[in-house]
């Protein structure tokens, strides 16, 4: 009577599959300031997919700037910087969006900034943490 355990396993497996279905999506959002992002840190599973829905609270443009693993900006924010951005996008004064993007893999704690000249000098970074 070897089967029925390991036929309960396959059904409970299916069920669990079915109900997460993967990484699965990860819903956020942010509003952004001068020169803030609220809330200054948000949570998402790893490799999942984000719909950060992000709203731009200000009277000046801004930017939701994703940096790479273990990198933490030096101001001013410059093109070295530029090539450690995981991902970013750009929301006009008043306006809102939802970005969509594939969150990193790895767990760890990543540095959120807006990189227009003087934001990030100005308080302008969050974090986003990957348990
Ligand atoms: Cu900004």
């Amino acid at each position: 009577m070897r089967r029925i355990p390991i036929i309960a396993m396959l059904v409970t497996g299916a069920g669990w599959l079915a109900a997460c279905g993967g990484p699965g999506t990860s819903e956020i959002s942010t509003a952004m300031t001068e020169f803030a992002f609220s809330p200054s840190s948000n949570s998402v599973s790893a490799g999942s997919e984000v719909a950060l829905t992000l709203s731009n609270d200000g009277t000046l443009d801004h930017n939701w700037v994703l940096m790479v693993a273990d990198y933490t900006v030096t101001t001013p924010f410059d093109e070295s910087d530029q090539a450690k951005v995981f991902a970013e996008t750009t929301v006009a004064a008043g306006d809102s969006t939802t970005f969509t993007f594939t969150a990193p893999s790895e767990a760890g704690t990543y540095q959120v900034v807006c990189s227009i000249p003087g934001h990030l000098e100005a308080g302008m970074e969050a974090s986003l943490t990957i348990p």
